[in-house]
């Protein structure tokens, strides 16, 4: 409510249910551990909870292969929990999205075994079957060359009704066929309007623009010579009819429900002309998106394989960030601003610094401020708020359990090559899925306060918690730690909504490879921030780029400019005299005043 939708100016906050809270000592987080944390959410300034797919599942992708949309899965509890967790999100002020994962089913839902089972079953049709291809000597491939997400081919042989269904993620994830109107119609009533009639306020929606695949079918370019399959994301993205579904979801589903919210996850789409149609107003399809440019940075993306490690260059990260800032200007659309997912590794790790105590500190602090002062709707992931870290480097293999990491690693191993197995191992390092998965750190105690201490988590809790005191109890009562600094930069984003939610942004030094420094306006008032942050482990100067802090503010006769956040401690501003000196990791924000 108020002059935009709730939805532009709300924090909000992913919770990973595996990993959050566990509260009955099975080693998994579950839906009541989440209730007991929503004050500690509440009270670090969460407006929406978005929670990951806590459905009945057999796990195979985490819950993001379900194999029954109206069911909770046991070790998060019950729908009984569901209702509990909406009324106290409700009872809060805050809201709760779900998770809508509605490109594939696990093969064990019901609508898949009846698929499968016979060429004419009424739903046969619901996911993508085809018949098999014969090279020259005769051996049966698969329909065509794509090569899916996960390693491996989009397609599978199935031996009872001798056909190969598609499949962009694992083998045990079906693509439903969205071509099919009944299909359509079992997507809207089955897995959305269930969930909306008990109250829930929208959906992060998953794989949203990959609904639409080509239906001709045809091989990819080969990127990879020799290899059977091939990177073919365009075959499948943004397809012929994607904002026909869309729009067709919103029209009969979302706006249904007093416009409930919806969220789309939008890979693979880097350009802003591709990404307007989806959010512009008058088109009627998603109130906003994730596009992936800047947290994919450092994959090696389609031509390395993700897992190779590319190095890039801080001016990449910015140009990024400035394309998708400045995209909204002369538009009506909006955008979303997050650095962290539980599909990537943590970005304290990433476009921080954990060389030290304190410059991890300083980082964690100088991304808060970043984010906080970025136009868009800002998501938090659980435990950036701390500055959650990567796992320790020394840990091997058998700590990853996420399906992709591991095929990448298999494939890695099946080839043999010693080198491409090292590099693997150091790209999985740096971007795994599985570091932000780790158990939530809420104390010292043997398992971090996530589950009892006698119990074994399901995945290992990170030594941070008890060695670094990188923890909420440890942080909760300074006001200067990670933790009191997000508190703190939320309020000011919330105060000052008309620069840091809805400014237009102004980017300074774009080429430059150690500071990130950029000016928010407010349109109607002469207000301006000058945000100002040190991606690096030196000091550095502004005066000697030529800026100084009052001119790029604009200040006239009279006016001065005001620090209003550092990420410096109190101690540590002691004794600083030039503004326009900056010290490693740190970050500021000044005002005209
Ligand atoms: O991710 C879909 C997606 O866009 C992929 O790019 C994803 O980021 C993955 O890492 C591919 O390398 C969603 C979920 O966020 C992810 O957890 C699921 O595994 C995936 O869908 C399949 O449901």
């Amino acid at each position: 409510v108020g002059k935009t939708p709730y939805w532009k100016d709300a924090v909000f906050y992913q919770v990973y249910p595996a990993s959050f809270k566990d509260s009955n000592g099975d080693g998994w987080g579950d839906i009541p551990g989440l209730i007991s944390e929503l004050d500690y959410l509440r009270d670090l300034g969460v407006d929406v909870v978005w929670l990951s797919p806590m459905f009945e599942s057999p796990q195979k992708d985490m819950g993001y292969d379900i194999s029954d949309y109206q069911a909770v899965y046991n070790r998060y509890g019950t729908l009984d929990d569901v209702d509990t967790l909406i009324a106290s999100c409700h009872d809060r002020n805050m809201k709760l999205i779900l998770d809508l994962v509605v490109n594939h089913t696990s093969d064990e839902h019901p609508w898949f075994k009846e698929s499968r089972s016979s060429k004419t079953n009424p739903k046969r049709d619901w996911y993508i079957w085809k018949p098999p291809r014969y090279d020259p000597d005769g051996n049966r491939i698969p329909p065509t060359n794509w090569r899916s997400y996960f390693a491996g081919p989009t397609w599978t042989w199935d031996d009872h009704t001798q056909e190969y269904y598609l499949h962009l993620y694992g083998s045990f994830q079906p693509d439903l066929n969205w071509e099919n109107p009944s299909c359509r119609e079992a997507i809207y009533q089955e897995t959305m309007r269930f969930w909306l009639d008990r109250g829930v306020d929208g959906f992060r929606i998953d794989t949203v623009n990959k609904y639409s695949k080509r239906t001709d079918f045809p091989d990819a370019p080969i990127t990879f010579p020799g290899q059977p399959n091939q990177p073919a994301a365009e075959m499948w993205c943004n397809g012929p009819r994607i904002h026909e579904f869309i729009r067709e979801m919103q029209e009969k589903v979302l706006t249904p429900y007093n416009h409930a919210l919806s969220v789309g996850e939008l890979s693979n789409t880097p350009l802003p002309s591709q990404v307007l149609p989806y959010v512009s107003a008058a088109n009627r399809e998603l109130d906003m998106v994730f596009e992936f440019s800047m947290i994919r940075l450092g994959t090696g993306g389609a031509f390395h394989g993700k897992y190779l490690y590319q190095p890039y260059p801080l001016s990449e990260l910015k140009a990024h960030v400035a394309t998708w800032q400045t995209f909204l200007e002369g538009t009506d659309a909006w955008h979303t601003v997050f650095c962290e997912n539980h599909d990537n590794g943590r970005a304290v790790s990433r476009f921080g610094d954990t060389s030290s105590r304190k410059n991890w500190e300083r980082s964690a602090k100088t991304i808060a401020l970043w984010q906080g002062t970025l136009t868009g709707t800002l998501f938090l992931y659980q435990g950036q708020e701390i500055g959650m870290v990567n796992m320790p480097k020394e840990w091997g293999i058998e700590e990853y359990k996420d399906c992709e990491s591991i095929g990448f690693y298999q494939e890695a191993v099946a080839s043999g090559d010693k080198d491409r197995i090292a590099k693997t191992m150091d790209g999985l390092r740096i971007l795994a899925r599985d570091h932000s998965r780790l158990p939530f750190q809420w104390d010292g105690s043997a398992n971090a306060g996530f589950t009892g201490e006698d119990v074994l988590p399901w995945m290992r809790v990170h030594d941070s918690a008890f060695e670094d005191g990188l923890n909420v109890e440890t942080q909760k009562e300074d006001k200067e730690s990670v933790l009191g600094f997000y508190k703190t930069v939320l309020k000011l984003r919330n105060e000052c909504d008309e620069l840091f939610i809805h400014g237009a942004f102004r980017h300074l030094l774009p080429g430059d490879e150690a500071l990130f420094v950029y000016v928010k306006e407010a349109g109607e008032s002469e207000r301006k921030a000058l945000v100002v942050l040190n991606f690096s482990a030196e000091e550095q100067d502004l005066s000697s780029r030529g800026i100084t802090v009052a001119g790029a503010l604009g200040c006239k006769e009279g006016e001065e400019a005001r620090l209003v956040i550092t990420t410096l401690r109190e101690v540590e501003r002691l004794g600083i005299e030039n503004p326009e000196r900056l010290r490693p990791w740190e970050g500021g924000v000044y005002v005209n005043f």
